[in-house]
C-alpha cells in the first residue's frame, strides 16, 4: 500500500496482521447494514455474518467510513451505530467517497466503495447479499449502479446471490459482458435472482468447487487483466421464495417509486425497503440466509487464494 493511500484508510490491528501474513480476509459491505435492512435485525446479521467468516477459516472486514477515515474492520460497537443509524446515515458510492472523507463523515460503503477500500486495504475476496444494476427503463433514466463500473476497474471478487430483479438483469449482464466482467455461477448455470435461485438469464460460466474459482481468480489478475468477478451463488432452496409473490411485491415498489418521484441514490433503498414491506418477515428471513450462504462461500473462496498465493511464492 502506498504512502498516500494509508493516510486516509484505517486497518484493523487483527486484519493488517492477516493480510501481512497472507491469511485469508473476506471484505463485507455497510450499506446492506444502514439502508438493507430495518434495525435491529440489520446488526443481528452483521455479526451473524463476521461469525461465519471466523467459522469458515477465514477473517471478517466490515468496511464503512468513520469519521472521514476510511475503515476496513469494523468493532461490534462500529457496527451497532451504523445499524442504529439507518438511513439517516450517508450512503457512499464512489462519486461520494472525496467529500465524506473531507467533511469528516460517517458513511456506510455500497458494492463499490466497499471494492475500493477492500483492494486499498488488499483484501480480494467480497461477500454481500446482491449487487447493483442498471434498472429497468435505463434506456431513458440512465439509471445504472457504479458497482457495475467498479467490477470492471477494481480486483475484487464479489460473492453475491445475484441481483435482484427490481432490476433488468438482462441489460446487466449485457453490460458485464461490455465491460469484460465475468459472471461465474457457483454449482448452477443460471444467474441466481436474490430471492430466487433462477431468473431464466444464464451465467458466462459454472464452477463447482471454491478452489475452481480461486485458480479463476488468480489467473484473471496474473495475466495482468485487473478487475473483479462476480461469483453468482444461489440462495439455498430451503430458503427461496416463491417467484410469484416476490414478482408481485417487486412490481408493486416500482409503480410506488414512479408514483413518488423515486430516483437518483435513492432509488435502491426505496425499493429494498418497499419489497421488504410488502412480503414481511419471510424476505427479511430469506435476505439473511443468503448472505450467510454468501459468507459461507466467499471464506472457502479467500482460503482457497491464499493457498494458491502461498504456493505460487514457494
Ligand atoms: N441490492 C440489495 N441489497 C443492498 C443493495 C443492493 O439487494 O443492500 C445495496 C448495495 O450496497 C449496493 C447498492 O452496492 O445497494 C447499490 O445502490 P445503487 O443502485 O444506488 O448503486
Ligand atoms: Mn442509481
Amino acid at each position: 500500500m502506498t504512502p498516500q493511500l494509508m493516510k486516509y484508510l484505517d486497518i484493523a490491528p487483527e486484519v493488517r496482521l492477516a493480510l501481512q501474513q497472507g491469511q485469508p480476509v473476506v471484505a463485507l459491505e455497510s450499506t446492506i447494514i444502514s439502508h438493507g435492512m430495518p434495525y435491529p435485525q440489520n446488526v443481528a446479521t452483521a455479526l451473524r455474518v463476521e461469525a461465519e467468516v471466523r467459522s469458515s477459516g477465514a477473517l471478517p472486514a466490515t468496511i464503512a467510513v468513520i469519521d472521514g477515515r476510511l475503515t476496513a474492520g469494523l468493532s461490534a460497537a462500529q457496527i451497532e451505530a451504523l445499524g442504529r443509524a439507518g438511513p439517516t446515515v450517508a450512503k457512499v458510492s464512489r462519486r461520494d467517497l472525496p467529500f465524506i472523507v473531507a467533511t469528516n463523515q460517517t458513511g456506510a460503503t455500497t458494492v463499490a466503495a466497499t471494492m475500493i477500500i477492500a483492494a486499498m486495504a488488499g483484501i480480494r475476496v467480497f461477500a454481500t447479499g446482491g449487487i447493483g444494476g442498471v434498472h429497468r427503463g435505463a434506456a431513458q433514466t440512465f439509471d445504472i449502479s457504479a458497482d457495475l463500473q467498479e467490477l470492471a476497474r477494481t480486483p475484487v471478487a464479489v460473492v453475491c446471490a445475484g441481483a435482484k430483479s427490481i432490476l433488468d438483469l438482462g441489460l446487466t449482464l449485457e453490460y458485464l459482458e461490455t465491460h469484460g466482467v465475468p459472471v461465474v455461477g457457483y454449482r448452477t448455470a443460471q444467474l441466481p435472482a436474490f430471492f430466487t435461485q433462477d431468473s431464466g438469464f444464464a451465467v458466462d460460466y459454472r464452477l463447482d468447487g471454491a478452489s475452481d474459482i480461486a485458480r479463476l481468480l488468480q489467473i484473471k489478475w496474473a495475466m495482468g487483466l485487473g478487475g473483479g468477478v462476480v461469483i453468482a451463488n444461489p440462495i439455498p432452496a430451503a430458503h427461496a421464495m416463491p417467484r410469484a409473490v416476490i414478482d408481485a411485491a417487486i412490481e408493486q415498489a416500482l409503480s410506488d417509486a414512479q408514483a413518488q418521484g423515486i430516483s437518483g441514490k435513492q432509488t435502491t433503498p426505496f425499493l429494498l425497503e418497499r419489497v421488504n414491506a410488502l412480503t414481511g418477515g419471510n424476505s427479511l428471513a430469506a435476505n439473511i440466509e443468503l448472505v450467510l450462504n454468501n459468507a459461507r462461500l466467499a471464506s472457502a473462496v479467500a482460503v482457497a487464494l491464499a493457498g494458491l498465493e502461498i504456493r505460487s511464492t514457494l
